[in-house]
């Protein structure tokens, strides 16, 4: 069944990502991973579509933030995780291929990967689409998302995955 969701089209830089958001608030958005690193990989991001955290307002900063304490502490629950890599990388040189703010939320277990901090390495993957994406931008061509290695998924997998997530952060208090 798809989400339902009241305010209309949500965008994730230039994609349209309405059906993959699980939670929102009046300034932010999470949404599920077209490509996760790993089960749990969630985005936050403001709703607003802008490339910097220095575009950010005082409140879209606070909110972003609770927003991925509430999230963070609801994806750690549920992939039976007992840590949370929370990274932003914020701009071209720092690895961020979608220009449009937002912090990875990744769920860690002991030994899910072969380091601990191979996690950087999967992320600075995902950056040399971004850096390429950019340079074509200037060229005025389509922004090219993501590394070719990781399987994009499929929209049904990913609303599925929302809807579950949707139910789960109902479940999660307040504050
Ligand atoms: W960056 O390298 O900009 O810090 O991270 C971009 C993230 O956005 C990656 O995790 C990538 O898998 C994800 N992504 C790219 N396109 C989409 C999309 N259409 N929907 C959801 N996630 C996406």
């Amino acid at each position: 069944m798809p989400l339902i969701l009241k305010g209309g089209p949500i965008h994730f830089g230039p994609f349209l990502v309405t059906p993959q958001v699980f939670h929102q608030t009046p300034l932010s958005i999470a949404l599920v991973n077209l490509k996760p690193i790993l089960p749990g990989h969630v985005l936050i991001s403001p709703r607003r579509v802008v490339s910097r955290v220095s575009d950010l307002t005082p409140p879209e900063t606070a909110d972003l933030f609770l927003t991925v304490r509430r999230v963070g502490r609801m994806i750690e629950r549920v992939y039976g995780a007992s840590s949370l890599n929370i990274a932003i990388q914020d701009g071209a040189e720092a690895g961020q291929s979608v220009p449009h703010v937002h912090a990875h939320v990744i769920p860690r277990r002991r030994r899910d990967l072969s380091t601990t901090d191979a996690v950087y390495d999967l992320l600075d993957g995902e950056e040399g689409d971004l850096k390429r994406g950019f340079e074509g931008r200037e060229r005025g061509e389509t922004l090219k998302v993501d590394d070719e290695e990781r399987v994009a998924r499929g929209p049904e997998e990913m609303e599925a995955e929302a809807a579950m997530l949707a139910k789960e952060m109902a479940k999660e208090p307040m504050d």
